[in-house]
């Protein structure tokens, strides 16, 4: 048996995936390029590939091998040699004379035709050979192709009944060359938004307004997070992390008019009563903001439920949103109540944090299924339905002596297609708090509009 990522490996030191910026046939902008044509120039891969590909078809069930022109016929022919089935050349252009042929070679009405096809992006291609194959009387049943770029062409084809068989897809050729140290994870992160139908700078998709992601969004407190943010104009976090309850209630009346929530750790506080929790929420309602306590929580459910709505802080009782880790698993998040907004820790700020690209795509998809989840603080864009919170924002440093990394709004904004930008030392360590929130809120809103 040969090994899939060996022979990945090998084909990708001819030069086969390229990475940088390119346009493709469609015009589309993309982070990678595909040529496969380059293994026909290494006759020991050619054949590791055609053993593969018959590999892959675990009940072969055909008389002929066709490949799609022309970076496939190499691939079938040397499928034909390896497996004595018969090949039959499929020509891209009639000849303009003669027999007019499209199909060359010998073969009998009702034959199955295996087709062979290198890589499969909307499957323009294999519909067009399908149909010249059909056409002579043949029936085409499965088809086998060495790379899927997952942008749907495969769907179509089971659409219509065909079998269609992989041997790679994107994914697979990105997580193999990630593991073995041959793409860098920011080159990663870009390719997968790029795939997610996500990309940013690549492909110049427009984000999504706040209008249109308050119409995607089912769960009362983001659509209600949306509301404000419009209505403020401000996408705007202020991270109130000081210790005396009496600082964070004179900050949220100085800044509350210009933030669409405040955050806290609760937890830090060194004088917490369930007065200062009642004081706090009617400014809340007066000046129109959330409140976001950053619990992060990463237990197991039954512990978070307890640190959820029991102690001190009874957290349950007065939050609109607040933050947990994914760490122990979905189910540990069905202990949050439905009226709260849970943002997940997908990716944090800190250098050297843990939430690599990978942890950050289990991290979405976790969030992504469970109902309760509106968004996930991250460093990097997430799919359109859920809500991009990013910390580590400060318009004057780029860190601390602890880890902490800082980017400006508007890179936020342009890079990752933020929705809510999170705000803690830039504002509540200034001279000027409300100044500084004020700056904030138009830097944000300016650098959100920027990308619209
Ligand atoms: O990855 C993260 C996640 C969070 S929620 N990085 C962060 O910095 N945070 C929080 O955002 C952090 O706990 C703090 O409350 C705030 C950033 O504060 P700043 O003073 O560094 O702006």
């Amino acid at each position: 048996m040969i090994d899939k990522e060996n022979f990945l490996l090998k084909s990708y030191e001819l030069g086969i995936i390229k990475f940088g910026e390119f346009t493709l046939k469609s015009g589309i902008q993309s982070p990678f390029y595909i040529d496969l044509r380059p293994l026909a120039s290494s006759p020991s891969l050619l054949k590791e590939l055609s053993e593969l590909l018959l590999e892959e078809i675990q009940e072969p069930n055909y008389q002929l091998i066709c490949g799609v022109p022309y970076a496939a016929l190499p691939m079938a022919t040397a499928m034909s040699l390896e497996s004595e089935i018969p090949l039959i050349i499929k020509r891209k252009e009639n000849k303009g004379y003669g027999t007019k042929k499209m199909l060359e070679g010998i073969f009998t009405v009702g034959q199955t035709c295996l087709l062979v096809e290198d890589v499969i992006t909307s499957g323009k291609s294999l519909f067009e050979t399908i149909e010249e194959v059909e056409r002579e009387g043949l029936k085409v049943k499965d088809i086998v192709v060495v790379l899927d770029r997952e942008q749907g062409g495969i769907e179509l084809l089971n659409e219509k009944g065909y079998k269609v068989h992989k041997l790679f897809s994107i994914q697979n050729v990105i997580d193999i060359l990630y593991k073995n140290n041959l793409l860098k994870e920011k080159e990663v992160l870009k390719i997968k938004d790029f795939l997610n139908g996500n990309s940013l700078a690549i492909s110049k998709k427009p984000r999504l307004k706040y209008e249109e992601k308050k119409e995607l969004q089912e769960h009362p407190v983001a659509k209600k997070l949306l509301s404000i943010a419009i209505e403020k104009k401000s996408n705007l976090i202020a991270s109130l992390d000081v210790t005396q309850t009496s600082e964070i209630l004179d900050l949220a009346k100085k800044i509350g008019d210009y933030v669409v929530a405040i955050k806290l750790h609760t937890d830090i506080l060194t004088d917490f009563s369930v007065d200062y929790i009642n004081e706090l929420k009617s400014i809340a309602q007066e000046k129109n903001f959330l409140l976001f306590e950053d619990r992060k929580f990463g237990d197991i459910g039954n512990t978070q439920q307890l640190q959820f709505e029991q102690g001190v802080y009874k957290i349950s009782d007065w939050a609109d949103l607040i933050t947990s880790h994914v760490i122990a698993g979905e189910n540990s998040l069905n202990v949050f109540s439905e009226n709260i907004g849970v943002v997940t820790i997908a990716e944090m700020s800190s250098k050297g944090t843990l939430t690599d690209v990978t942890y950050k795509q289990k991290a979405i998809q976790i969030s992504e299924k469970n109902s309760k989840v509106i968004g996930c603080v991250a460093q990097s864009s997430l799919p359109d339905s859920l809500l991009l919170f990013t910390p580590g924002v400060n318009l004057d440093s780029k860190g601390d002596s602890k880890g902490q990394q800082f980017n400006t709004p508007e890179k936020v904004f342009r890079e990752y297609y933020t929705d809510f930008i999170i705000v803690g030392r830039g504002i509540y360590k200034s001279a000027n708090p409300v100044e500084e929130a004020q700056k904030y809120r138009e830097e944000g809103w300016r650098s959100y509009e920027a990308t619209l």
